[in-house]
């Protein structure tokens, strides 16, 4: 069985990557968690092959890095690379989004996730980005998921990602849209 590192300390991520890969013969592990990497990336693509590239080379396997982000239309494109790092938890991230956006009418947001393949030597095998647009609700709703999923309106569902089960958020997500394009090289790769 062949070994595949997630390059993720977010446990919601690795939830969801778990879910993505279980047709897979694989082993799945998070990152080392004494491994740190500076996200000094300017886009999320940028970001993705840091983390993908240092998790490869620390482990000596192949390393799937995700880094993604809400952007919100009205605050050009805030918080974007700085999602995580917004404020201190999820509630509190969540507060202030909605404080910033207080009395503001456009409230379009699309999530987004970049996710890079990095070979163990640290060669990129393969980069894709997926989206998933929708708008900022005025309160959260819902209890499923991680991060800004309860203020996050998906396009066309009236459903916030934290209103979804697990199954409905990845037929739709930024993280699965990513993953699908991603798939027919992985199955390459790992068969
Ligand atoms: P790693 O770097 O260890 O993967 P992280 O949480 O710091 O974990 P990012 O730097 O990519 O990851 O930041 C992404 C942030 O964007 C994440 O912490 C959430 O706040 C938000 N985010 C990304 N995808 C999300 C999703 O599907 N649902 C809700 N929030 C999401």
């Amino acid at each position: 069985m062949k070994n595949l590192i997630i390059a993720t300390k977010n446990q919601g991520k690795l939830k969801e990557f778990k879910n993505f890969l279980h047709s897979f013969q694989l082993s799945i592990f998070a990152q080392p968690n004494e491994l740190e990497v500076d996200e000094t990336g300017k886009s999320f693509m940028d970001n993705a092959r840091l983390k993908a590239i240092a998790a490869a080379k620390y482990t000596s396997q192949i390393a799937l890095a995700d880094d993604s982000g809400l952007c919100v239309e009205s605050l050009g494109g805030a918080p974007g690379v700085f999602s995580s790092r917004y404020a201190n938890n999820d509630s509190e991230r969540i507060c202030k989004l909605l404080k910033e956006l207080e009395n503001i009418a456009n409230r379009n947001a699309y999530f987004a996730a970049s996710l890079c393949l990095s070979s163990p030597s640290g060669q990129i095998l393969f980069e894709v980005e997926g989206r998933c647009h929708g708008v900022i609700v005025t309160e959260p709703r819902g209890k499923n998921g991680f991060g800004y999923d309860p203020v996050f309106e998906v396009n066309g569902t009236g459903l916030t990602f934290a209103e979804m089960d697990s199954q409905q958020k990845s037929s739709l997500s930024h993280r699965s849209n990513a993953f699908k394009l991603l798939l027919p090289k992985l199955k390459t790769l790992l068969d």
